[in-house]
């Protein structure tokens, strides 16, 4: 029996979307990179948006999401995307635009252009992956790590005398002005992930719509970084990230001034 043979409509339940390519993924088990990505071109396409959307790429482990997603891509390193998502924008202003940012590189490396992008309005999306460490470069501390948690760099655990205090950037976005849609969410589970999928696609609408700006932080895992398998990174998520991390909307496009 042929693979199409196999895959009839009828007995479809789950196929990729299209946009996301065969190429293998670099990304852990237990990742959750992979999981928004999905979600990404999902929504893109759906939203019959292919042609006409730019994704700017960070540094850490999510550099390589051109590889895998089958839209136009800039690359931006060092927390840089939000300027050149800006400009994108103002370039083509009847596209989508959107971000793709990990902790470290949204709210240390790049913290000045996170913030006076959100605070100028851009019409663009932030899709912010907050796992609570440096990924990519062995699991340093970053600025949302959390008090007490073990990293490569506090080896005895975060101590505000010494490393200050966990940054929460998403409450902060929440007071700018210039921001629109402002969210926390997860992948942990098949309702989270739903609730992910259309807070992108409320974002994304956003951007098309010239709202402002709308931030969907993805409270995520780094199993790896965690040095946990990937049920227990799960596990160790919802104990010790959602109740500093609470899930839900921030800030609606009604409250918007
Ligand atoms: C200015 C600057 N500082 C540090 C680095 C090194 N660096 C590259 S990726 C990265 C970690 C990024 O972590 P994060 O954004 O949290 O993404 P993750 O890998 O966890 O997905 C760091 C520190 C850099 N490239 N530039
Ligand atoms: S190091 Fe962490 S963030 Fe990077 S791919 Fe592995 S699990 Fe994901």
């Amino acid at each position: 029996m042929t693979r199409e043979e196999i895959i009839q409509p009828s007995n479809l339940v789950y196929q990729k979307p299209t946009l996301m390519n065969d190429t293998p993924m670099h990304y852990c088990p237990g990742c959750s990179h992979g999981m928004v990505h999905k979600l990404i071109a999902e929504v893109v396409e759906e939203m019959g948006l292919t042609e006409r959307t730019t994704g700017i790429c960070p540094v850490g482990c999510a550099v390589f999401a051109y590889n895998y997603l089958d839209i136009d891509w800039i690359e931006a390193a060092h927390g840089r995307a939000p300027a050149v998502a800006c400009a994108v924008k103002r370039l083509y202003p009847d596209h989508l635009v959107f971000t793709y940012q990990g902790d470290g590189d949204l709210a240390c490396i790049g913290t000045g252009e996170t913030i006076h992008s959100l605070n100028r309005g851009d019409n663009i999306a932030i899709i912010f992956i907050n796992n609570a460490i440096y990924g990519m470069t062995g699991g340093q501390m970053a600025p949302t790590t959390l008090m007490g948690m073990k990293t490569s760099t506090c080896p005895y655990g975060r101590q505000a005398d010494l490393h200050g205090f966990p940054l929460k950037i998403t409450e902060i976005a929440a007071t700018l002005e210039g921001t629109c849609y402002v969210t926390r969410q997860a992948v942990h589970t098949v309702a989270a992930i739903n609730r992910t999928k259309r807070a992108i696609r409320r974002a994304f609408q956003n951007s098309l719509e010239h709202r402002g700006t709308s931030l969907v932080e993805v409270v995520s895992t780094c199993s790896s970084g965690w040095k946990k398998t990937p049920v227990e990174a799960n596990q160790w998520m919802e104990e010790h990230m959602f109740p500093f991390y609470p899930l839900g909307d921030l800030k609606t496009e009604d409250q918007k001034k």
